[in-house]
């Protein structure tokens, strides 16, 4: 049985929330994670030395790193629907999910935690809307490459559409869109 280790509420577990029910696997799940000590336990940190989540174990095989994390379960568990046999097909999905880790997800968490997790009085405003607007322009990008097809490695859904679209999940249902960039 596979096993993930991580809060429901986090955006990377969320990802592999997200695989697992598209894959309809079975999984036992334990919620843990943001500023209890759980992550910081001697048999956590044997799971992940980062004491990060999400974490899953599958058949004794440890992975963390949610992009690492959707490979794993794409390449084992899709029969190819997910995750291409063809490197090149595979590198199309792929592509988005280092930039969705290197470029839009750290614009997005300054965003997501300089407005949501920081209080009325202790917002930093100026940053706050710099991140908004470097995140307003990522998401012009990806508009763009969506106007020529409709996922984001071409006509099918792949792994490489999940990273992406928990962020715009968030951007999206929890307001970010009204109450900051266009305030
Ligand atoms: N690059 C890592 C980032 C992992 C990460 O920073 N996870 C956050 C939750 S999204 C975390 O562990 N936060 C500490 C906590 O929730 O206590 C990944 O994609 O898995």
């Amino acid at each position: 049985m596979i096993e993930l280790w991580g809060r429901k509420n986090a955006y990377n577990v969320q990802k592999v929330l997200w695989i697992l029910g598209e894959l309809a696997l079975d999984y036992r799940h334990y919620d843990l994670g943001s500023d209890t000590g759980d992550l910081e336990t001697p048999d956590f940190l044997a799971l992940n030395p980062h004491a990060r989540i999400p974490v899953m174990r599958d058949a004794g095989a440890v992975v963390w790193e949610s992009n690492t994390i959707l490979r794993y379960l794409a390449a084992r568990y899709s029969g190819g629907d997910l995750w291409r046999q063809d490197p090149f097909e595979r590198s199309l999905a792929e592509r988005w999910m280092d930039w969705e880790l290197s470029k839009l997800q750290p614009d997005f968490i300054e965003l997501f935690w300089g407005f949501f997790r920081t209080p009325d009085a202790s917002r930093n405003m100026a940053q706050i809307e710099a991140a908004a607007r470097r995140c307003a322009q990522h998401f012009e990008l990806l508009d763009a490459h969506l106007q020529r097809q409709p996922y984001l490695a071409g006509d099918y859904f792949s792994v490489g559409d999940i990273p992406c679209a928990v962020c715009l999940y968030r951007y999206f249902e929890m307001g970010l869109v009204h109450t900051v960039t266009r305030s």
